[in-house]
C-alpha cells in the first residue's frame, strides 16, 4: 500500500538520510531497510508518482537516473555485478508514491523475485 511521499522530505533535507549522490536533476541515498548489502535508491528531483506516470517528456531524465545508478554501482565497488529495479504500483510492490530506482547488490540475487 502506498504511504506518503516521504522522499519529498529527503529531498527538501527536513529528514536526513545518506546521501550518496546529487546532482540538478537526481539524489541518491542508502535506503532504511537494505535488502542486500548495498541498497541505494535513486530519485529524481521533479515529482514523478511512478513509472507508469513518466512521459516522453521524461526521456532524458530517465536515462539519466539510469546512468548515475550505473556509476554509483561502479562507485560502490559492484564490479560483479549488481540488480537495477523500479517497483510500480501496487502490484510491483511499490511503497513510496514517489519514482525511484533500487540499487541492490553485494550478494548474490535470486530471480525471480518474489
Ligand atoms: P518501494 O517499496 O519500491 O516503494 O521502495 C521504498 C523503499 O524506500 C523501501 O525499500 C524502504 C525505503 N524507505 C522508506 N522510507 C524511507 C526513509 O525514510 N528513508 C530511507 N532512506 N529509505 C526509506
Amino acid at each position: 500500500m502506498m504511504t506518503e511521499n516521504i522522499f519529498l522530505k529527503i529531498l527538501d533535507r527536513s529528514l536526513p538520510a545518506k546521501i550518496v549522490h546529487e546532482d540538478e536533476l537526481c539524489l541518491a541515498f542508502h535506503d532504511i531497510k537494505p535488502q542486500a548489502p548495498v541498497h541505494v535508491l535513486i530519485i529524481p528531483k521533479k515529482e514523478i508518482r511512478t513509472l507508469d506516470d513518466a512521459t516522453a517528456a521524461d526521456q532524458a531524465l530517465l536515462g539519466h537516473l539510469q546512468l548515475v545508478a550505473v556509476k554509483l554501482a561502479h562507485d560502490l565497488g559492484l564490479t560483479k555485478g549488481y540488480r537495477l529495479v523500479v517497483n510500480c504500483k501496487e502490484q510491483g510492490g511499490q511503497t513510496v508514491p514517489h519514482l525511484h530506482y533500487h540499487l541492490l547488490g553485494g550478494r548474490d540475487l535470486t530471480w525471480p523475485p518474489g
